[in-house]
């Protein structure tokens, strides 16, 4: 399970540059078959000091770090929904995504128009977001029409279940005709089950991306403070980015040289560490570790997630076949300085099925298939 970002954006507000920068030290691709090969498409890999922290103690043949997917997805413009641009693979990209980077301009350029030009990220973010929730509106109506049918059934149990989309959707119907997002709304258990099949775009998670010019990624300007201020209002987390110096951070081999760079521009770290932290953070987005002489790797799971559940990032079959985890943290072994001394000092554990898998937990799972 890769975490999935798609960009979305009006024209022009930077998004193909922000991901050109995001992407271009892309992750080795023949370490993760299951990512898709399209040219909107870019796998870069997370950020994480403690890998090759254990690598320094685990010394392997090959370090894997985690991944994320980052899609540009374009087509979304004013009217978008009404047909404007925004076409079935739009819709079909969007669909997929985990989380959305909602790219807003922040900067002047008289040499780039903007759609309505002028910078207005207020009324930026609005087009976009009104846009979303009517392509949802367009799901719901469909769906409110199919299930009109189910309404009637002589079937007991299909009418029960026609009558509780029934009034599901008419809520859908009523938050996103304002041009209100879907996760405005809270909803039951049986609901969710229904939410699933729709698969509505508004219910995905939101981080503003504020793409500034190099002058105003320090400490922002008028534009990114007005970003700011919505995004307090739509509970929404916001991330600035310069595009440009991006690209130039991306383009240098070492961290050490990395660190040098943002420390020269008063910046503690990237923007794409920041958007990836945020993603993460926004989705409960969690890391453990597999470590061994032949592989040191980086998994994504989801907080809460037991043994077995992470095991199954890995392969379903570990999920399947679980017995049991070994189980150490990675700080132990920091502070110990080698799993041998983890192991003595008690701080290996083994855990079964009802274990809470940990931020920062090494695991080695046994499993039979
Ligand atoms: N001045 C300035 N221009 C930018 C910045 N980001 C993108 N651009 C320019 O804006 C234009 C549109 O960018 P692009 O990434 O293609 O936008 P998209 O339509 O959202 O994908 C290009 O000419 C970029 O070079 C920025 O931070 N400052
Ligand atoms: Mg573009």
């Amino acid at each position: 399970m890769a975490l999935n970002c798609g960009i979305v954006g009006l024209p022009n507000v930077g998004k193909s540059t922000i991901f050109s920068a995001l992407t271009s030290a892309p992750a080795e691709a023949a370490n993760y078959p299951f990512c898709t090969i399209d040219p909107n498409v870019g796998i870069v890999s997370v950020p994480d000091s403690r890998l090759q922290k254990i690598v320094d103690l685990i010394p392997t043949e090959k370090v894997i770090p985690a991944i994320v997917e980052f899609v540009d997805i374009a087509g979304l413009v004013k009217g978008a929904s009404k047909g404007e641009g925004l076409g079935n693979k739009f819709l079909a990209n969007i669909r997929e995504v985990g989380i959305i980077a909602h790219v807003v301009r922040c900067f002047d350029d008289p040499d780039v128009t903007h759609v309505s030009n002028t910078i207005d990220p207020a009324s930026d973010i609005e087009t976009i977001n009104i846009e979303l929730a009517l392509a949802d509106l367009e799901t719901v109506e469909k769906r409110l029409e199919k299930n009109s049918k189910a309404l009637r059934s002589p079937d007991k149990d299909v009418k029960k279940k026609a009558e509780t989309a029934d009034l599901l959707l008419k809520r859908l119907q009523e938050v996103l005709s304002q041009g209100k997002a879907a996760r405005t709304l809270d909803f039951g258990n049986d609901e969710k089950e229904i939410l699933k099949e729709l698969q509505l775009i508004t219910l995905k998670k939101q981080i503003y991306v504020a793409n500034v010019d190099e002058e105003g990624i320090k400490d922002g300007n008028d534009y990114t403070r007005e970003v700011e201020k919505i995004a307090g209002e739509d509970g929404v987390e916001v991330v600035r980015i310069c595009g440009k110096l991006e690209a130039d951070i991306a383009a240098l081999d070492s961290e050490e040289e990395k660190e040098m760079f943002l420390s020269d521009a008063g910046l503690a770290e990237s923007g794409l560490s920041k958007l990836i932290q945020k993603a993460y953070d926004t989705l409960d987005l969690r890391t453990f570790f597999t470590a061994g002489p032949k592989e040191v790797r980086a998994w994504t799971f989801h907080k809460g997630d037991t043994a077995p559940k992470a095991a199954g990032v890995i392969h379903t079959d570990f999920e399947k076949g679980f017995i049991k985890a070994e189980v150490y943290h990675c700080e132990d072994l920091f502070s110990y300085g080698s799993e041998q001394k983890v192991k003595e000092a008690g701080k290996l554990r083994i855990e079964g099925k009802e274990y809470p898998v940990k931020d920062g937990d090494v695991m080695f799972f046994k499993f039979n298939v």
